[in-house]
């Protein structure tokens, strides 16, 4: 596995202890019996390679098949069937994410080795596909995976990033003459605009191009049903990686279709609930049986304020590892293994892993907050937030109510403005700076997979512990921190006393509130921005309104 970042500097601060764990961090067993290696072919020696994620000796073996194969052979006969076994060990829950990546990682550096040995024939590559993450969306991470187990399973990717408009895709999917278009996109908005796309591509006679979408907003549903039903060629979702490598090898085999239908469009009847239908936000007046605080917190101070001195090893003591072990570097649990064996198999081999990169990274995440709090009051399903005269209305925010349930809506939480008197809001914007991006951007490109992943997902689940780690400061300051869980692992469930909502989550669905809350905060001061879609930049950023009352908890609009 790579120890070093590209270009060879070393972020880390030197811990020989951890150092010494991360050298062995994967190391099985088995590794250190004899040569592994040993009576292997050398096809079977490659592949082992590849399966094993190992790059000692590689260059020594591809110089020994070049003796014997060329090297398009090599690529296509031996190592893509080593990289055939890994989806399927992956597939099978035998390979966890990380090590996928580490054997991408020896395919890129194998390809690369023999480059200068490869005519490059056109259509020698197994298809192409031109990805891209959809206008308005900054998302890379999930597209960047697809990008790296399509390339080293043979495909040619022509990946042209984040924000990318239709007429974008659709000329460069032009340009370099792609067979299949693909789209990710994490924001619900974003599954708004592959629908437009389509249309745009029906419009435009390019339904010959087979699509595959991606992304956390969209459903198998909405797009077998709903999108195939409006789009003339054919559209399939790909729930992770490894389904769009499926759908590639089906789409360019012209013998199994992915998707036979092709021009036919087949009205299906919607049974989606559109995540902005307007519907679901209607405001009416019935409210819940919310009684807001008689005598809410005082404001601690008036307006914004900033931070940036942070012992950053506070802070990783607030990262939820179920978030980063699980979530962000997808370690899953093997068929038949138990939950506690599967938490013991964690420590052993995840908890190195976050241990290094807490030293790696103790210099390039800048962790900064800005926050504040405001007199306010509601106002039906507003929340109006007062300057500091207390009279004069700043800015104000409407919030959802749940139309069955409990009724539920944010501003319940506060009193009235025929109180007499006001309440008290707090926000927060957190960031831990674009270093890490700029980190990850450079992994990434210099193909050094495993450690993009870990990164990213460093920099993205201590992003979440900044802000839980300063929601506790901010109740520390309202005098609220009268139910403190002594587990931080209850910090996680929230079981203390009031929440913390971000804007784009349900309670607060509306992203444009964004612009509110810097009206509000001047996060201009730690540097970041908001782009003209309501993203915050840096993308390893987050915001929230804090809600002091003792019943706030996280709820959702139906
Ligand atoms: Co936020 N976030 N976030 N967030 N975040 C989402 C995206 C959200 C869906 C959560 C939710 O509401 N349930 C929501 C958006 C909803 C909306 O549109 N309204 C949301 C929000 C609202 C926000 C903020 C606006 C909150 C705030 O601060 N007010 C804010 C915005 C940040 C910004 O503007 N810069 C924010 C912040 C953050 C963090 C910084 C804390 C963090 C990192 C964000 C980041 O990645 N830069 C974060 C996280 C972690 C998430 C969730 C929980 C996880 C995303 C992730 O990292 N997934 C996410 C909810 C969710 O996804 N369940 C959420 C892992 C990643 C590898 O998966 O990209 O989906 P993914 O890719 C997968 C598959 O989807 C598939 O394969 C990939 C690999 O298996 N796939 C494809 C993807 N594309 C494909 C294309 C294909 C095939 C497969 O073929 C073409």
């Amino acid at each position: 596995m790579s120890e070093t970042p590209p270009g060879g500097e070393r972020t880390c601060v030197y811990d020989p202890l951890i150092e010494l764990m991360a050298r062995f961090e994967n190391v099985k067993a088995a590794a250190t019996v004899g040569d592994p290696f040993e009576g292997l072919t050398i096809a079977q020696a490659l592949q082992k390679h590849i399966v094993d994620g190992v790059k000692k000796n590689l260059e020594r073996r591809l110089d020994e098949a070049l003796a014997q194969h060329d090297a398009l052979s090599i690529i296509n006969e031996i190592l893509l069937e080593g990289m055939k076994t890994v989806g399927e060990l992956f597939g099978v829950g035998k390979m966890q994410l990380p090590f996928v990546l580490q054997s991408a990682e020896v395919m890129k550096a194998s390809v690369r080795y023999l480059e200068p040995h490869l005519d490059r024939v056109e259509g020698s590559d197994k298809g192409s596909i031109l990805l891209a993450t959809v206008a308005g969306d900054v998302h890379d991470i999930g597209k960047n995976l697809v990008d790296i187990i399509l390339s080293n399973n043979g495909y040619r990717v022509v990946n042209i990033g984040i924000k990318q408009p239709i007429n974008s895709i659709l000329d460069q999917a032009q340009q370099h003459g792609c067979q299949v278009i693909g789209m990710s996109g994490l924001l619900v908005k974003s599954t708004l605009i592959m629908r437009d796309n389509l249309l745009e591509m029906n419009e435009r006679g390019l339904h010959t191009y087979p699509v595959i979408l991606g992304g956390a907003a969209l459903t198998r549903g909405y797009v077998e049903q709903d999108l195939r039903g409006i789009y003339r060629g054919r559209v399939h979702y790909a729930q992770d990686a490894f389904e769009g490598l499926r759908l590639m090898d089906q789409l360019t085999n012209a013998e199994a279709p992915a998707h036979t239908e092709e021009t036919e469009i087949h009205r299906v009847p919607s049974h989606r609930t559109d995540p902005l239908d307007p519907v679901l936000f209607q405001f009416d007046g019935t409210r819940s049986e919310i009684v807001p605080v008689e005598e809410p917190p005082a404001l601690p101070f008036y307006g914004s304020r900033s931070f940036d001195r942070f012992d950053l090893f506070e802070i990783f003591k607030y990262v939820n590892p179920v978030a980063l072990f699980r979530g962000q570097w997808q370690f899953r649990r093997e068929e038949g293994q138990g939950n506690a064996e599967f938490t013991a198999w964690l420590e052993e081999n995840a908890r190195p892993v976050f241990l290094r990169l807490q030293r790696e990274l103790a210099r390039v995440l800048k962790p900064r907050v800005v926050w504040g709090y405001y007199p306010c009051a509601s106002d039906g399903n507003d929340l109006i937030i007062y300057r500091d005269d207390e009279r004069t209305e700043w800015t104000r925010f409407t919030f959802p109510r749940q139309r069955d349930q409990r009724r539920l809506c944010l501003s319940d939480y506060f009193l009235p403005v025929s109180a007499g008197k006001r309440d008290t809001v707090a926000f927060h914007l957190v960031t831990v700076g674009s270093e890490v991006s700029a980190l990850e951007r450079k992994l990434f490109d210099s193909g050094d997979y495993q450690q993009y992943l870990y990164v990213h997902g460093m920099g993205v689940e201590t992003a979440e512990a900044l802000a839980e780690y300063w929601h506790l400061q901010i109740r520390r300051e309202m005098g609220i921190d009268d139910q403190e869980p002594e587990d931080v692992r209850l910090v996680f469930s929230a079981k203390y006393h009031g929440s913390r909502y971000s804007f784009g989550y349900p309670a607060c669905p509306n992203l444009e509130d964004q612009a509110k809350l810097f009206e509000l905060l001047n996060p201009a001061a730690i540097g970041v921005s908001l782009s003209e879609e309501f993203m915050l930049v840096p993308e390893q950023s987050t915001s929230a309104i804090i809600v002091h009352h003792p019943e706030a908890k996280y709820f959702n609009i139906r």
